[in-house]
């Protein structure tokens, strides 16, 4: 399986990639933006190996000589294009910006499933409700992908990594899963109390009509 961790520059894809590999084989600076080389890596997890796909943005020499990152959107199209599933990391300071809606939509629109994480959680002041009451609202910008699992990790601390890895599965199983013609004659066929519903709505507005 092929994991592709994406997200805006400073979220901590290469932090959270090293995490899961617990060696250092992408370099991580605390200066915004100033990881490099890129290297897919391979996780070995419950006997099976999984290819981690960072996904570094494009260098740009400013006016300091000074390399800085920035979002490429040709980038994450090719990390997406090459990957199974889609891990779209934010930084919980920064919340949901339309950009990652952006990431997000590239990956459903080419049928990758995405697990959302959100990074940097040991930097968030919270109590017992702070994760379902930001969850509520990270759905709520989600709109019409609010069916997206998404969990809440930090990657310095190495905080709930490995259950990103096991919504990746989860998420995998259920893209691979085929529905049976007679499931779906019963999810859906003239016994099934949906169809029923969309049967009477249609006679009563003929009727109405
Ligand atoms: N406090 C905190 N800082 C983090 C975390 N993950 C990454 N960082 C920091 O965020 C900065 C950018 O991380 P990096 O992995 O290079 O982000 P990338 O550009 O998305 O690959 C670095 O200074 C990291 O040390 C985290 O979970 N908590
Ligand atoms: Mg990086």
């Amino acid at each position: 399986m092929k994991i592709a961790v994406l997200g805006k520059p400073n979220v901590g894809k290469s932090s959270f990639v090293n995490a899961l590999l617990q060696e250092d084989r992408h370099i991580v600076t605390d200066v915004p933006g100033t990881t490099r080389d890129p290297i897919d890596a391979v996780l070995r997890s419950h006997g099976e190996e999984l290819l981690l796909i960072d996904t570094a943005g494009l260098r740009r020499r400013s006016r300091i000589q000074e390399s800085v990152e920035f979002y490429s959107a040709v980038r994450t199209l090719k990390s997406i294009e090459r990957c199974d599933v889609a891990v779209v990391l934010i930084d919980v300071q920064a919340g949901l910006e339309h950009q990652d809606l952006r990431i997000i939509e590239m990956c459903l629109e080419r049928k990758r499933p995405v697990v959302m994480a959100v990074n940097k959680w040991d930097l968030a002041e919270k109590d017992s409700g702070t994760a379902a009451q930001l969850e509520k609202v990270l759905r709520d910008r989600l709109r019409k992908f609010d069916f997206l699992p998404i969990i809440f990790i930090s990657a310095r601390e190495r905080q709930r990594i490995y259950k990103v890895i096991d919504l990746v599965r989860t998420v995998d199983a259920e893209q691979q899963r085929r529905i049976s013609t007679n499931e779906l004659n019963e999810a859906l066929g003239p016994t099934s109390p949906l169809f029923r519903r969309a049967a009477g709505r249609g006679r009563r507005s003929r009727s109405n009509t």
